[in-house]
């Protein structure tokens, strides 16, 4: 007998653009032309909105950033299927999805530069601020989809997590939750390989996170993360038997976090080239441009002048952020409880009479 058995992934893979730019014919989505190029432009921009953030941070102008570089076909993916009924419950990790649900760029700036205020969304943007516990995000989506289905909205609850989230407790919880209530939530797992610095084989013996699915008795599916149509085609299947009133479902996506966990992370003491080469030839955006080309629907030219285009937004951006009045440091305990108890109001006043204005 075995020590230990080791379940092969007994869920099934979803791949359809290939890193060589080739694509699975049978399994294409029926995209349009202009909705494939959004595709494109939408991963261009999360790519641009990310590189501005990272150089930011480097020069003293931002306090630390989470990187989606490699994530995008993940995010843009599953933007696409999203409407305006729907909720985000978000990790640290989402901010390119979070841009294209209509989080606006400055305000995530605002964020991670360590103004709460930030998180202050626009009306009808129906996301909550990004937590950083992880799996919290999971049960917090959970429960909004219980709330959606009760209110017989048609909205769904996403709720995100990554490799590392799954090895919570609260992973476990909400999906028995989700399986249990029938929630209109979808569980989307961005398996980037790394939680920090522990290597995805240490998380689970399983062959997959989305398997896990199937003991709480909901759906479970994996998609390759860097491949935007099967992301965007897994994740409709999803939203689809969601919406129908069929409950909740689970999407693990397989991707790689190029960057390092954080700025405040070196993932060079931790990986080796070997490997981060191998996932560069896998990233989502040139296999996208590989296939873009091949159909003679894109061109050196076309790339230039959007790139040029997105240079200028993201200037535009960080134009906006630092037009923002600073964040008053007291604030920092101002919104924690409805009323102040005694310590936050210690240190509230501790704060405001402190700090050189
Ligand atoms: C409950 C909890 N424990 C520990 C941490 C510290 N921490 C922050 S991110 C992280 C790893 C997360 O890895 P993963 O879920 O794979 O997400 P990724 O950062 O790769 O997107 C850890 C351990 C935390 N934020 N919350
Ligand atoms: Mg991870």
């Amino acid at each position: 007998m075995p020590k230990t058995i080791i379940y092969e992934a007994m869920t099934e893979k979803l791949e359809i653009l290939a890193p060589d730019g080739t694509v699975d014919e049978q399994l294409l989505p029926p995209l349009s032309q202009e909705e494939v190029l959004g595709l494109y432009r939408d991963m261009l921009t999360l790519r641009a909105f990310d590189d501005k953030a990272l150089k930011l941070q480097r020069q003293g102008r931002m306090g630390t950033w989470a990187s989606t570089l490699g994530q995008e076909a993940a995010q843009a993916g599953l933007a696409k299927n999203l409407t305006r009924a729907d909720w985000l419950a978000p990790t640290f990790r989402e901010s390119g999805l979070m841009l294209l649900f209509g989080v606006p760029a400055v305000n995530q700036y605002a964020y991670w530069k360590g103004d709460e205020a930030g998180s202050l969304f626009p009306e009808g943007v129906n996301c909550l601020p990004p937590s950083v516990p992880i799996a919290s995000q999971l049960l917090h989506a959970v429960g909004i989809g219980m709330a959606l289905q009760k209110k017989g909205s048609d909205g769904v609850a996403v709720g995100f997590g990554g490799d590392g989230s799954t090895s919570e407790g609260d992973f476990h919880e909400a999906l028995n939750f989700a399986g249990v209530f029938g929630a209109r939530t979808l569980l989307y797992v961005q398996n980037n390989q790394w939680a920090i610095s522990v290597p995805f084989k240490r998380q689970t013996a399983a062959g997959s996170i989305a398997q896990k699915a199937h003991a709480y008795g909901i759906p479970g599916l994996q998609v390759d993360g860097n491949d935007p149509f099967a992301v965007y085609a897994g994740t409709k299947a999803a939203l689809d038997h969601i919406r129908a009133g069929k409950g909740a479902y689970l999407v693990e996506a397989l991707t790689y976090r190029m960057q390092s966990h954080t700025t405040a992370d070196d993932h060079t003491r931790y990986r080796t080239p070997e490997e981060t080469a191998l996932w560069a030839e896998r990233e989502p955006v040139r296999r996208t441009r590989l296939y873009l080309e091949k159909k003679e629907w894109w061109d050196e030219q076309k790339e230039a002048a959007l790139q040029e285009e997105l240079a200028a937004a993201v200037e535009g951006w960080v134009k906006e952020l630092e037009a923002r009045p600073a964040p008053k440091p007291e604030d920092m305990v101002a919104f924690m409880y409805q009323e102040m108890p005694w310590h936050l109001k210690e240190q509230y006043e501790f704060l405001k009479a402190e700090v050189k204005r």
